[in-house]
């Protein structure tokens, strides 16, 4: 690694980042069925139509698995909760294994002197929940508020931090507009909807768990750098558009409590009823934001209704995934948040990593470049002043990329999908160097 803990500030931390249904195995612990189980078991969502249900097995392996993240030095373990697993209908009995299974692993990740930080929800919604509407519903803001409740009175009081939503933009735009995701919807209506819920439910939670004395609150969202295909006016309003519905949309909402007038002249039409009475709950403080962040989109206008936009495959090079390598855009959303948005709140980033096609004993020098020149990026928005205290990569593990199956692997740890056996990539050994205290 070109750097070491010696070149960030005192005080920042690098994590390892996980989810629930990625790692998990939801088919263990008596959790409830979720939308993501309906989703993968029909033709064509998913790739070999692959599921949760077994994944890395972590419900019984969590322990190997947080000593390798111990072992590699990080600070911080990023993981996330499972509303099924806690509450198998969404809401009413809790599920006591499930809640053990969340205070045994908050337990062991404080043991192993790492911080942890939750996640409450991270894309597995109840199928009992998806049956009322999901998203779509505005009642699932208190459906998940209690839920949030529900667990933060078993781990709140030993979570280091806390944030409600991982991706607002993939629960609403990616699953109800292009149906890439669960519950795999194609309708402007259910997207504008699920768009203001999202946000709706995250302020909340915020408030449940302020209610509960939890400290440390914040909110995770992803962003991808837009740019115009070409020097066309066309094109440039198109990338503004993009960036809109990806990148501002849900910062302006909870950090100023408005939506981009531009994404809402689209959407405005499909809004639920009094949607404007709620935006002093979705801005509810918060302390710290998270920024995902993986690559720049290529836009280009195109024919049909609004929004009227296409992306186009770019010339730079790609990840597993197909994503272009970007690493300015990390340098960009990091200025782009504190200075619009966030004003001074400390900054994570709290995903960041690419899919390489690993297999065991060959190094991932792709992927030790990549996080190379993504934290050159970090540190060039610190010099310029901006307050980033952290830096999380996704993922621990190889593990289930959702749509894609367990084809593209993220991880800084191998996970062969036969035996479960976990093998340390390059990348892995050379963080552990980098991060030596
Ligand atoms: O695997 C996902 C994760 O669940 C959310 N952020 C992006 C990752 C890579 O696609």
């Amino acid at each position: 690694m070109r750097f070491s803990r010696n070149d960030f500030p005192p005080g920042f931390v690098f994590g390892a980042a996980t989810s629930a249904y990625q790692i998990e195995g939801h088919g263990f612990g008596g959790a409830g069925p979720t939308h993501w189980d309906s989703f993968a078991a029909t033709p064509g969502n998913v790739v070999r139509a692959e599921n949760g249900a077994r994944a890395c097995d972590h419900y019984h392996r969590w322990a190997e698995d947080l000593d390798l993240v111990a072992d590699a030095n990080f600070d911080v373990y990023r993981f996330s909760t499972s509303w099924a697993r806690v509450l198998p209908e969404g809401r009413g009995t809790p599920n006591t294994e499930g809640l053990d299974f969340y205070d045994r692993l908050v337990d062991g990740i404080c043991a192993r002197g790492l911080k942890p930080a939750a996640t409450l929800y991270h894309w597995e919604l109840p199928c009992a929940m998806a049956d009322l509407g999901g998203w779509r519903n505005r009642d699932i803001a208190g459906w998940f508020a209690d839920f949030t409740e529900t667990l933060m009175r078993r781990i709140g009081d030993r979570v280091w931090s806390a944030a409600p939503i991982n991706e607002p933009w993939c629960v609403a735009w990616l699953s109800h507009f292009d149906g890439h995701h669960a519950p795999g919807l194609r309708d402007i209506r259910a997207t504008a909807r699920a768009m203001h819920h999202v946000g709706l439910a995250h302020g909340r939670a915020i408030e449940a768990m302020r209610a509960l004395g939890v400290t440390n609150l914040g909110a995770v969202c992803n962003f991808e750098y837009a740019q115009p295909a070409d020097e066309s006016a066309e094109a440039a309003e198109a990338a503004q558009l993009y960036d809109g519905i990806y990148n501002r949309w849900f910062l302006g909402a909870m950090f100023r409590g408005e939506y981009p007038e531009d994404v809402l002249a689209g959407l405005g039409a499909h809004m639920p009823d009094g949607w404007q009475e709620d935006m002093a709950t979705i801005c509810a403080p918060v302390d710290w934001l998270g920024l995902n962040y993986y690559t720049r989109r290529l836009i280009a206008p195109a024919d049909g209704p609004w929004p009227g936009l296409r992306t186009l495959e770019g010339p730079l090079p790609k990840t597993q995934m197909g994503w272009e390598v970007y690493p300015q855009g990390l340098c960009h959303f990091l200025r782009f948040a504190h200075e619009g948005y966030t004003r001074g709140l400390p900054l994570h980033v709290t995903e960041n990593g690419m899919a390489n096609p690993d297999s065991p004993g060959i190094p991932d020098a792709a992927r030790i470049a990549f996080i190379e020149d993504h934290l050159a990026e970090l540190r060039r928005a610190i010099e310029e002043g901006v307050p980033v205290a952290g830096y999380y990569l996704w993922s621990l593990l190889d593990n289930y990329e959702w749509a894609f199956g367990y084809e593209k692997r993220f991880g800084l740890v191998h996970v062969d999908f036969d035996s479960l056996k976990r093998s340390p990539k390059a990348s892995y050994e050379a963080l552990r160097g980098a991060l030596t205290r």
